[in-house]
């Protein structure tokens, strides 16, 4: 049985999603990070990082408890695990599919993030960087729509971890970039349309109801996801 430490935002969605299309056992933890749950010791122990989602999987290899953190890891370990939606070991794809994994990790995952966070919740609308964030945001999913103009998915004729990676933030871009933004990215759309039809797609993002989440961006919540509003560093 695996444990997921799941709170209903982009990056646990990823793992909803690969634990739904596989059938894998699972056990939902909800960590609620606007009331700080995210930084308890003993989810620490778990993620250092203190952030969602994590998993514990107590069947890991050797039959032991494997912690595992950050959604492309995970993606990875439990690809890894099962052998499903990733190339075998020693596939000349297997280097596309790590390419393309730290692309998202580095890529996608943090400038869409960050965009959200300039442009949503920082105190200050900071023009210069709203729209340093919105460049590269775009001009990272530019690239995924161009490679997806030749490509069913993005390593080709099989629906990977990959795809399911993307999907995570990609199915936002109208929330975080306008409606219109759809039409600079017809192939990425494409692929999030069919991957968001997908019955498994569907159960994961209806996980959020099975759960009761905090939505209000109060104090807490904020003195819980936005640390350093309160201690300068610099
Ligand atoms: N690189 C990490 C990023 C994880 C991340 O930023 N998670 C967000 C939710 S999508 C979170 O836990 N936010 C709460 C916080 O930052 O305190 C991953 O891909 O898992």
């Amino acid at each position: 049985m695996i444990r997921f430490y799941y709170h209903p935002t982009p990056n646990p969605l990823k793992i909803s999603l690969f634990l739904e299309e596989t059938g894998l056992p699972y056990e939902v933890v909800p960590v609620d990070t606007s009331k700080g749950e995210q930084h308890s010791p003993e989810f620490r122990q778990i993620n250092p990082n203190s952030k969602v989602p994590a998993i514990v999987d107590n069947d890991g290899p050797g039959g032991k408890e494997a912690r595992v953190f950050d959604s492309n890891a995970i993606l990875l370990y439990l690809a890894d695990k099962t052998g499903k939606f990733l190339p075998p070991k020693g596939d000349k794809l297997r280097g596309e599919l790590l390419s393309w994994l730290m692309f998202v990790a580095s890529g996608i995952g943090p400038y869409s993030g960050q965009l959200v966070h300039f442009r949503v919740y920082a105190p200050e609308k900071i023009e210069y960087a709203i729209n340093r964030y919105a460049f590269e945001t775009q001009r990272h999913f530019r690239i995924l729509d161009h490679h997806l103009a030749k490509r069913k998915y993005m390593l080709g004729d099989a629906y990977t971890i990959v795809d399911m990676d993307l999907w995570g933030w990609a199915r936002l871009i109208p929330n975080f970039s306008g409606e219109a933004a759809w039409a600079k990215f017809p192939n990425l759309k494409r692929l999030v349309e069919e991957i968001s039809a997908r019955p498994a797609a569907q159960r994961a993002v209806a996980l959020k109801d099975k759960h009761k989440f905090k939505t209000e961006m109060d104090d807490e919540a904020r003195r819980a996801m936005f640390r350093h509003m309160s201690e300068k560093v610099a």
